[in-house]
């Protein structure tokens, strides 16, 4: 019993502050004050614009930072990035997707280093929240990855108006549809 409360506080702190190898993603957020018109989020990380906030995020599927039970619709205006590292279960080819609003992009290193990771799969086109399947560009070609190994994954995206959302799923060997990844194989980078 104690260990699990141990845990859950645990797992409630990582919602809050951000370490190195928890459970989930990093994600940092830039609304107008601080993006000033650059709505690229790896620009804004070269030149080391200080985000608006910064949270962990449990799931692939970004959440409102002021209302976690939000997966879409939360603000205009903005530049947000998850980033980390995934981590599979089994040894095979993963193909991923990426969904978002108004654009989005994942990229996937072949390890866990940052500099290494390119774009695998992007929307220019807005989506609905995991709406994977609106262009062929929201899907990766299949990517063979290890068990057990980090890999360096990020999402960025930017919301102009209206709708807004942000995620990206990945199929595992063996199965068909794609999925949210949970926070098992997700890890923080800080
Ligand atoms: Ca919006
Ligand atoms: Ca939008």
């Amino acid at each position: 019993m104690k260990k699990i409360l141990i845990v859950t506080a645990m797992l409630g702190c990582a919602a809050l502050f951000a370490a190195p190898d928890q459970p989930g993603l990093n994600r940092d957020y830039w609304t107008s004050a601080q993006h000033k018109g650059d709505r690229n989020a790896k620009s804004l990380v070269a030149k080391k614009v200080a985000p608006t906030g910064s949270d962990v995020q449990k799931t692939s599927e970004a959440k409102s930072w002021t209302k976690p039970e939000k997966n879409a619709n939360w603000a205009n205006d903005y530049v947000q990035r998850m980033y980390g590292f995934i981590v599979p279960d089994v040894s095979g080819d993963y193909v991923f997707y990426v969904a978002g609003d108004d654009s989005a992009t994942l990229f996937l290193s072949t390890d866990e280093t940052p500099a290494k990771a390119k774009a695998i799969a992007r929307t220019s086109a807005w989506t609905n929240p995991k709406q994977f399947t609106k262009s062929p560009s929201q899907k990766s070609a299949p990517v063979k990855l290890e068990k057990g190994k980090k890999y360096y994954v990020e999402a960025v995206m930017f919301e102009g108006a209206g709708g807004d959302n942000l995620s990206f799923a990945w199929v595992v060997p063996g199965k068909k549809a794609p999925e949210i990844i949970s926070e098992k194989n997700l890890k923080t980078m800080k």
